[in-house]
């Protein structure tokens, strides 16, 4: 490893021991640009990496509240915000038990490099909290919502942090959080998005992270001569994001053999379509967080325990959660003849399993290319908020793939070598370039 790299990693590992998922999202990106920051002086002299892995603010607080049985639950609240170098804080909220002030950096940094990418004006950030709704009645989950939003909404607004959904957050949260918010400050703006439609949401959001993925992979295979239309998909997951990319492959007339959950995977050689597409909403609505119930209803296998990446297909897309494909899940995919992986969750492939697919010029895409359609339409969201405007869904699906396809050029512009293109190297190349040339512009802030 290059010496400066390797400085650079001990010395944050120092000030943050133990935050093992941002040290490898921070690397992923370091190892990228190091060489543009190398023989850049600006850039040095600025600090502008040392500067990029410090959150502007972090925010941790204690989000108390009632379950049905009148006990007093605590869980822990988090917004990390991370740049505002391009725009207001803008990213997700994650509820899951998983959650730590790690994964959120993890995901805060990602978002910086991803929404720099939209070409939208956003800067990044990430929250959320460990609670997990599973087992939850909605009730609960409603004055969970409300006891984060109370504290939340200090810290928030429209021109300042923007939040939205990610894991266990989708339209029911965003609904609780909203109507908290504009209760505590008497507003109604666009502090966060992902509403529902009809209450200032955007027509397509619920889809776009999912379609925008899909769109990204269609550029990919137009580079190596191929076309979505008949081949074969497995998905992990079986949330907003695998539901929204499962529909827009039915549609192009591709086939998804595969979903999964925390209990085990589906295989459902006949493809995922008609109204089992539509079911896998009602499966997240239930609070259970388990796939096997598709297999029941369905009559299709159920394999309990394992991941989707043993099946045979020809592109595979991590849909759930980050590092849920390693190094020896990608070996068993190219070893099967699978011709394209691109990550739809977060960093959901292994530092290892990217590295892999790297060394063997394999296309490869990362998350924050792939996955930006959603945060991107969240953008066009905060557009229309402030307009107090409503475009249809095919304006929205119009600019979701000009949006899909500028970030696809960026990634050939900065990642494309003699006959391979790194998209991973293009993205982050590509995401850091405007975001350090915005933080030299505006001064040591
Ligand atoms: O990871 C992501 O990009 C998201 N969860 C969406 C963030 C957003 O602000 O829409």
């Amino acid at each position: 490893m290059n010496p400066g790299i390797s400085d650079f990693m001990e010395s944050l590992k120092g000030r943050t021991p133990g935050e093992v998922e941002f040290h490898q999202a921070v690397f992923e990106v370091i190892d990228s640009i190091w060489d543009v920051y190398d023989s850049n002086p600006r850039y040095k002299q600025a600090k502008i990496l040392e500067r990029m892995v410090e959150p502007e603010r972090t925010i941790m607080f204690r989000v108390p509240w009632i379950n049905d049985h009148g006990d007093v639950e605590i869980n822990r609240g988090y917004r990390v915000e991370f740049n505002s170098a391009l725009g207001p804080y803008k990213g997700g909220l994650r509820f899951h038990k998983s959650v730590t002030l790690s994964i959120l950096k993890f995901l805060g940094f990602e978002q910086t490099f991803k929404n720099s990418l939209t070409t939208l004006p956003m800067g990044g950030g990430k929250g959320g909290s460990d609670f997990s709704a599973k087992g939850r009645s909605d009730i609960e989950i409603m004055r969970f919502c409300q006891s984060f939003m109370t504290e939340l909404f200090r810290h928030i607004g429209p021109n300042t942090d923007v939040p939205a959904g990610d894991i266990g957050v989708g339209g029911r949260e965003i609904g609780f959080l909203f109507g908290q918010y504009k209760r505590i400050r008497n507003e109604f703006t666009g502090v966060l998005t992902g509403k529902g439609f009809g209450w200032g949401g955007s027509l397509i959001r619920p889809e776009a992270t999912g379609y925008g993925a899909v769109y990204f992979v269609q550029h990919m295979l137009t580079e190596i001569g191929q076309q979505v239309k008949g081949k074969i998909f497995s998905v992990s997951g079986f949330g907003n994001v695998a539901w929204g990319a499962i529909s827009k492959i039915n549609e192009l007339g591709g086939k998804v053999v595969t979903i999964s959950g925390p209990d085990g995977y589906i295989y459902d050689k006949d493809g995922i379509n008609g109204n089992k597409v539509a079911y896998l909403l009602e499966l997240r609505e239930s609070n259970n967080d388990i796939v096997a119930p598709f297999a029941d209803k369905f009559g299709v296998e159920f394999v309990p325990n394992a991941k989707p990446w043993e099946v045979k297909v020809d592109i595979a897309l991590p849909c759930a959660t980050q590092n849920e494909l390693d190094e020896e899940d990608a070996r068993i995919l190219v070893k099967n003849g699978c011709q394209l992986v691109a990550e739809v969750s977060n960093m959901g492939c292994t530092a290892d399993a990217v590295n892999f697919f790297i060394q063997h010029h394999f296309p490869f895409a990362p998350g924050k290319a792939a996955n930006a359609g959603g945060v991107a339409v969240s953008g066009l969201e905060m557009s229309q908020n402030s307009m107090r405007y409503n475009w249809t869904s095919q304006e929205v699906d119009k600019r979701l793939h000009q949006i899909m396809k500028d970030i696809h050029d960026t990634c050939t512009t900065y990642g494309r070598s003699d006959n391979y293109i790194n998209y991973v190297k293009g993205a982050n190349v590509g995401g850091f370039v405007k975001v350090a040339e915005a933080m030299l512009a505006q001064g040591v802030v």
